[in-house]
């Protein structure tokens, strides 16, 4: 199979500030490379030093025991528990009376809480859970809204040694009862409602729907949220507020090993059904913790504020875990991004005085396409560091992000990673890296990251295949739940056990930075040449009318595959043939003919997965006028697909 043929051509460059680079934890190129090195050449060293930054309880006597590839131990024979990691070792310092979480909700209600509070709420709620019966090694679903109680308990469960599983709360009732079934949940965590524009999310409703003939689960405990009226199982609700307010505010850690699960977070396989993905303590913990305080470059004054919903990976990794065990004061919203205005993200960060600010190329694009006014009537001054994280970004939306929300003056972070990574894996180092707009550039400290071909190989400068892992890194998935052949089989198996496979395309380029290409399921072959769907999609977003394009191929006598781009244009275009014209000869100018669309489809919106991931093999479908086949539970508008299918009639 030829390589993927990579088009993308951008040589635009830019260094951190010389004030920011000076005040930054890693501030030269030299320092990177060195702890690189280190991290790479001997991790035992680099690991066991950065783990021993944390509070165990017993010290690990290994840092890591690979003799069950890929099945990693890391940290074996240590213990400790990751909710006095986040809270109870900051109590003694004089962040006992810092501010943990703030937190705004949708109608504009503030609370804060502090490290010496917040430490007091997990352990009135662990409490609730131990007195239901909740123990060690229970599995907890907890399906809540975006409010602290979330947090909360998610730090409850782990206090007790329970294994949370959070879903997010736009999920349907089925894909709850799936989750609930597949974790052999035994409790369920839940909100009467929660805001989101402007409306009640009945979440204790779909639960209640999602466990009609569930045998297993004893315990519903609600948080009462927006007072939206609810079905009562005296037998099996509980009211885990009005039962916190006598528990008792000392609940002492679980000592928990290393190696014991911290929790699942299910996400869905391109077919079949969702996989629990499994995380245990001791690496997760580590890798959470470095990777934030080097990627975020942490201060004690900064606020910080991600974007992300704690029911996705980067809720639990960068709100949650990794940003609490190093003392931040991380900010929480509960709605949607408009919602009552389209500037609701810069009014928060004006008022809050956000310092970082972490968010997803989806929002970034909606926010180009409200307009420029929403972000700027806010004062934006305290931003000094921005990330982006879920899906490529196309170097128009960076250079938005940079120009219009940083004012040029902050530093972006691309940051690349997984579900399965639980941490973020490629990036730039704020202080050290003069980046390039839609590059998530180099390796974070222990990833042994390559591109290579189907044999293996790898490539050199410039050259698109699969992205690969060579070696295992502390916050690594360590399997699936129930189903450790899949693990082996899906992450492992493609190069006998020598590479983890994310599903990723990237290229290399000639200063060694990584481009990501997206999932290599969504490739085309054109002629016999391989193309990245995210790299036409960028050539699309660049034409001052588009907004969000989907490139998928459909059969094609000629040239094997054609392709199919499906395009959602701002408010001043019309949508026309001419306009599809101009667009494929757009693509044909900024990369080539060979990439010039055959079809340009106009579309008010495109299917998205709830975290905002376009899901082009729905669209592949619709392209190819077939039915649609696999698992569309994650799809966040059912709307969206029938609009689209009558569009092609
Ligand atoms: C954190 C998260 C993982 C997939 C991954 C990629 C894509 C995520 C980036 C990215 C290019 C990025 N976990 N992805 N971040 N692609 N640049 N900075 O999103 O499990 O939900 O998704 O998302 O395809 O494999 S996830």
């Amino acid at each position: 199979m030829p390589d993927i043929d990579s088009v993308l051509q951008e040589n635009r460059s830019f260094e951190p500030s010389e004030a920011f680079r000076a005040a930054a934890r890693v501030g030269d190129r030299a320092e990177y490379d060195r702890m690189y090195r280190e991290s790479i050449d001997d991790p035992d060293a680099f690991w066991g030093r950065a783990a021993r930054e944390l509070p165990w309880i017993k010290p690990f006597d290994e840092v890591l025991d690979w003799s069950e590839a890929p099945v990693a131990k890391w940290f074996g024979g240590g213990q400790l528990n990751a909710s006095a990691v986040c809270l109870d070792q900051h109590l003694t310092t004089d962040r006992r009376d810092k501010v943990a979480i703030l937190w705004e909700g949708e109608p504009g209600d503030v609370r804060s809480f502090t490290y010496a509070e917040a430490h007091a709420e997990v352990c009135r709620l662990a409490n609730v859970l131990k007195a239901r019966g909740v123990g060690k090694g229970d599995r907890v679903a907890i399906y809540m809204p975006m409010i602290p109680e979330l947090a909360f308990f998610v730090l409850a469960c782990a206090r007790i040694g329970a294994i949370h599983s959070v879903i997010f709360g736009g999920f349907s009732a089925n894909s709850i009862r799936d989750r609930v079934l597949d974790g052999g949940c035994s409790a369920v965590i839940t909100a009467d409602g929660g805001w989101r524009r402007g409306k009640v999310l009945p979440l204790k409703a779909v639960v209640d729907k999602a466990l009609e003939g569930v045998g297993g689960v004893h315990t519903v405990f609600v948080v009462k949220r927006t007072g939206n009226e609810i079905a009562w199982d005296d037998a099996r609700d509980v009211d885990a507020l009005e039962l916190a307010k006598t528990a008792s505010v000392e609940c002492a850690p679980e000592p928990m090993e290393s190696e014991d699960t911290l929790f699942l977070l299910y996400t869905s396989g391109s077919t079949g059904k969702p996989k629990g993905i499994r995380h245990t303590t001791g690496g997760y913990m580590v890798g959470t913790y470095l990777t934030t305080k080097y990627v975020f470059d942490l201060r004690e004054d900064d606020v910080y504020w991600c974007t992300a919903d704690v029911g996705w990976i980067t809720g639990h990794s960068y709100i949650v875990y990794g940003p609490l065990a190093n003392g931040a004061t991380v900010v929480m919203y509960e709605g949607a991004p408009n919602e009552p205005h389209p500037g609701r993200f810069w009014e928060l960060i004006e008022k809050h005085r956000v310092t970082i600010l972490y968010t997803a190329p989806t929002a970034i694009r909606a926010f180009m396409r409200w307009g420029d006014e929403h972000v700027t009537k806010f004062d934006r001054s305290s931003l000094r560091l921005l990330g982006s994280v879920g899906e490529p970004i196309n170097p128009e939306a960076w250079m938005w992000y940079r120009n219009v929300v940083g004012e040029e003056r902050c530093p972006i972070v691309d940051t690349w990673w997984q579900t399965e990574t639980g941490g973020i894996m490629l990036t730039p180092l704020p202080g050290v890296v003069a980046t390039k707009p839609g590059s998530a550039t180099l390796p974070f400290f222990g990833v042994d990251a390559a591109v290579i071909d189907e044999e293996g190989n790898e490539l050199g400068a410039n050259l698109g295949g699969l992205l690969a892992i060579k070696r295992p890194w502390p916050a690594m998935l360590r399997g699936i739940w129930g189903d450790d052949e899949r693990y082996r089989e899906t992450y492992w198996s493609k190069f006998d056990g020598e590479y983890y496979f994310p599903g990723d395309g990237a290229r290399r380029d000639e200063d060694g930075f990584f481009w990501i290409m997206g999932r290599v399921d969504d490739v085309l072959n054109v002629s016999g040449h391989r193309l990245s769907t995210m790299e036409i999609e960028s050539a699309l977003v660049s034409h001052a009318a588009v907004v969000e394009a989907a490139v998928v191929p459909r059969p094609d006598e000629l040239t094997g595959e054609a392709i199919c781009a499906f395009v959602s244009i701002g408010p001043g275009a019309v949508a026309s043939d001419e306009l599809a014209e101009q667009l494929r000869e757009h693509v044909a100018t900024e990369i080539g003919k060979l990439a010039r669309p055959a079809e340009i489809r106009f579309a008010d919106a495109l299917p998205k997965t709830r975290s905002g991931k376009i899901m082009r093999r729905l669209l592949r479908d619709i392209a190819s006028g077939r039915e649609i086949a696999g698992d569309t539970t994650t799809l966040e508008d059912f709307a969206v697909l029938d609009r689209l299918r009558s569009d092609a009639e």
